[in-house]
């Protein structure tokens, strides 16, 4: 009897393992696959901010607007002060109100559009600075440094 219940013991540990391991395994060629489908728009990394996506083009910054989590991204954009920073909507993911950006303390405000989805500014002065869409739903922030 305690042998028997010993036995189906080692084999949910067994099974259990096999489990973690197809999960990694799953998990390793997601990751491999989703780094083949970033190429060309993949990623200087501004900083040590984590998801930050910034693309450097030359003089200009780039950033990909997008959301995830019903919010944007990202939410944090780390960009160098006196250089271009060029913002471009996904049309596609930016909906609604999401749509209509602003980094208040820098004056600027910009609805995005299918027909004008491109912000363009240079930051001078260094700081963080708080973005968000006009409701205030979607927030971040943006780092000059
Ligand atoms: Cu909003």
């Amino acid at each position: 009897m305690s042998e028997e219940i010993k036995f189906k013991k080692s084999n949910i540990i067994g099974i259990l393992g096999i489990v973690i391991i197809v999960v990694f395994v799953l998990v390793a060629v997601r990751n491999a696959i989703s780094k083949d489908n970033n190429i060309g728009t993949d990623l200087v990394k501004g900083g040590d901010s984590g998801g930050n996506k910034v693309v450097i083009d030359g003089d200009t910054q780039i950033i990909n607007l997008g959301v995830a989590n019903y919010n944007y991204d990202p939410s944090e954009i780390s960009v160098k002060s006196g250089k271009s920073v060029k913002i471009i909507g996904n049309m596609q993911q930016l909906q609604g109100c999401l749509r209509a950006f602003t980094i208040p303390k820098m004056g600027i405000s910009k609805v995005f559009s299918n027909k004008d989805n491109i912000l363009e500014f240079t930051p001078t002065q260094k700081g963080r600075f708080g973005f968000s869409c006009s409701m205030g739903m979607g927030t971040g922030t943006l780092i000059v440094e």
